[in-house]
């Protein structure tokens, strides 16, 4: 009987709602049909009319325009400050229509609570102003829900967002809510008479909101439509829709792969049998193919090593002799990209294992670690391989523990198999040259046990901020040059710049590194054993400081005038391109060598190595270089393409040509599509488990076939 009663006074309660609902919306036609009618009749009279209200409105609700004001105002100063993108129109009305929306409901509020939801709202809003400032610095990119679970990760490098990036510049979105707060309180004190609860005045600014909402939604593009739909060029979303319309969208982007078995996946799965169907898989032999087969591989994880610092000499000294020497000895691929987003590290450690792409909702290695992927320790484990992973770094960093199990190591050494004296921390943790001493014995001791085997090595040192410089040893970034009387003289040259104490903190893992290869020797550990080396990722090294050691005028310790005739550009496009890294196999009896100038990204690394050692991965998304030469394509995680000829910005829509030879509209199109569709693929893989969904199908299917 009670409970009854219950389900019938729910039952009302929610008719009562959907009838509020339903006359909210006839009203709120009603009213639209009115005002257009009034418009068609008289323009003229109805702007002036309106007008005249609306300047009406805002005296009679000051209180409300303020929230509205100072809440637009901090997104345009934060696209100001990160994209420079200056008085947009479109991102503005946008901004606004969320803006007016969520100010709408203040006039559903009793007057005594309303300037408490207007301050609440507005904080939030800078609150998301403010983290979006200081994640732009860091990632040159915006926030995302998805990547909540690997903030911790920023976090635990604290030194780097503290020193180099929590900046004065963030603390500027706080002048809002403060400015709203004195203003609340000066209107108060001026006996300031709020309107009453209106569900008209709400209705207004509902409308004021579909208003601004309508203009913002008639100049779109489809190609922009396209963009916010897949959501993974952030920087372009922000200009065109505005920051708080870019973070509605994103976060259903980022609830949705958690929906993943109920919406898209059986499109998700066509898509993807479509594309390895139509997807050129022939694979022409090479003189590489096979020379390793059965080798014992040891790969270097090199953290942060940029392919410029490669042959870089300041007075006549090698900034990094030791890979210098490395890629004069060995294959030596010097026009070679990581394709790493916001996983840095741990992406590149995913692309180089799989020959996939990092996700665009989220972190592989945190968000989608127990799906099923073809990853090199595995494949080698198919020939009889032995695989470790060492890092001395805690195990759970990028949930490596778990991640580099899936992946297929049989064993991550961590942290707590390296003794960690404190004179051995250098920058994040454990110094290179001790974890290479200590990685040296347990590597002597697999041995024994376990051939062939894979080993990969992930380093630690070279990590921005690059702060340690009195731990880095002696090398010196300032210029030093003989004066005509014979004399020394110093310039500062790098001294005291980021990019200056990056060399530094290079020469330091240069050195950790040569001292590795050499205690190899001693142990006899590179006999029938291949070394691999790459650079994870660049450095975040500023541009300016670029342009300062390209361009320095030593009489003035200043920049040269970019009119001189030896002023080397270094715009944000050779800023790009100048983010390679050097990827490098090596044996000792120099049985490969030679430098390979086509461009070549971290996808490519397992289909190259695969043709190698003799094995490979049906679903690689790059090639084997040696194959595919120079008619490669290196796809970015935020739609960015570098091929031998062209390096193309999708955010802009606009290119560099490398060479002389013209490029045609059809050749951008082509790669964009290829780009796009690569792109999809590869994230379906990852967000719906299609590796496994595909393995579980087909085994089904044989085993039907079987009985
Ligand atoms: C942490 C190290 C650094 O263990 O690998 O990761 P990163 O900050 O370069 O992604
Ligand atoms: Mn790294």
């Amino acid at each position: 009987m009670r409970k009854n009663k219950f389900i019938k006074g729910i039952k009302s309660k929610a008719k009562q709602i959907g009838l509020s609902i339903k006359n909210f919306f006839i009203h709120l036609v009603l009213k639209m049909k009115r005002l257009m009618k009034e418009f068609k009749k008289d323009p003229k009279k109805f702007i002036k009319k309106r007008y005249k209200r609306f300047k009406k409105a805002c005296v009679r609700n000051k209180d409300f325009v303020a929230f509205v004001a100072v809440s637009v105002l901090n997104s345009t100063v934060l696209r100001f400050v990160t994209v420079h993108n200056y008085f947009a129109i479109k991102p503005f009305l946008a901004d606004l229509s969320v803006v007016l929306f969520i100010g709408s409901f203040g006039f559903l509020i009793k007057p005594k609570r309303r300037n408490a939801y207007f301050i609440g709202f507005n904080i939030f809003l800078t609150l998301i102003c403010f983290i979006n400032s200081i994640y732009y610095t860091f990632y040159s990119s915006f926030s995302s829900v998805s990547l909540l679970a690997t903030s911790r990760f920023v976090v635990d490098v604290g030194d780097s967002v503290t020193e180099n990036v929590f900046q004065v510049k963030d603390l500027i979105y706080w002048i809002g809510p403060i400015f709203l707060i004195w203003y609340y309180r000066h209107l108060k004190k001026k006996h300031f008479v709020k309107s009453d609860a209106s569900k008209k005045k709400f209705v207004h600014s509902i409308v004021a909101a579909l208003v601004c909402l309508f203009f913002f939604v008639i100049t779109l593009t489809p190609l922009e439509i396209g963009r916010f739909a897949k959501q993974w060029n952030r920087e372009y979303i922000v200009t065109k829709f505005g920051l708080y319309t870019y973070h509605i969208n994103d976060l259903i982007q980022s609830i949705k792969p958690q929906l993943s078995s109920l919406f898209g996946y059986d499109k998700a799965m066509k898509e993807f049998k479509a594309y390895y169907e139509e997807r050129d898989t022939s694979h022409e032999e090479n003189k590489y193919t096979d020379i390793f087969e059965g080798k014992n591989v040891i790969v270097i994880h090199a953290e942060s090593l940029q392919n410029f610092v490669i042959g870089l000499k300041i007075n006549g000294q090698e900034v990094a002799p030791n890979f210098t020497k490395l890629a004069k000895e060995g294959l030596y691929f010097d026009n070679f990209y990581t394709q790493v987003s916001v996983g840095t590290s741990s992406d590149s450690e995913f692309t180089f294992n799989t020959s996939l792409m990092p996700s665009y909702n989220g972190t592989v290695f945190v968000s989608y670690f127990d799906r099923e992927y073809v990853s090199t320790p595995k494949l080698l484990k198919e020939k009889g391989y032995y695989t470790f992973s060492m890092h001395a770094n805690t195990g759970d960093f990028w949930n490596r523990n778990v991640m580099h199990q899936n992946l297929g190591y049989d064993r991550f050494y961590s942290k707590d198999d390296y003794e960690v004296l404190d004179e051995d921390i250098v920058g994040l943790g454990l110094s290179d040259e001790s974890f290479f001493a200590q990685s040296v014995d347990y590597i002597k001791e697999i041995k024994e046990k376990n051939q062939p085997f894979l080993g990969t090595l992930i380093t630690l040192s070279n990590h921005t901020p690059f702060s340690d410089t009195d731990k880095y040893g002696d090398f010196k970034v300032s210029l030093i040059e003989k004066d005509e009387s014979g004399n020394e003289v110093e310039y500062p040259y790098l001294e005291g710049t980021k990019l200056g104490n990056y060399l530094k903190s290079v020469h330091y893992a240069d050195k950790a590194f040569g001292e590795f290869v050499e205690k190899m020797k001693q142990e006899g550990l590179w006999e029938n054993t291949v070394l691999v080396v790459y650079g994870d990722h660049d450095a975040r090294l500023p541009k300016n400081d670029f342009v300062r050691m390209y361009n320095y005028d030593k009489e003035n310790d200043d920049i040269l005038p970019e009119d001189d005739e030896n002023y080397v550009e270094f715009g944000s496009y050779q800023y790009e391109l100048n983010r390679k890294t050097p990827f490098i196999i090596w044996t000792q009896d120099q049985e490969v060598s030679g430098t390979i100038h086509n461009v070549m990204g971290m996808y490519d690394v397992q289909p190259t190595l695969g043709n190698m050692f003799g094995f490979s991965n049906p679903y690689a998304l790059g090639h084997d270089i040696f194959d595919i030469k120079d008619k490669n394509i290196v796809v970015f995680p935020n739609s960015d393409w570098v091929t031998n000829k062209v390096y193309y910005n999708a955010q802009k829509g606009e290119y560099l040509a490398l060479t002389q030879e013209p490029i045609s509209e059809d050749y951008i199109e082509q790669c964009n599509t290829y780009a796009s569709s690569l792109l999809d693929v590869s994230n379906d893989i990852v967000v719906y488990d299609l590796i496994r969904k595909e393995r579980e199908a087909s085994e089904s299917y044989t085993e039907e076939v079987s009985e």
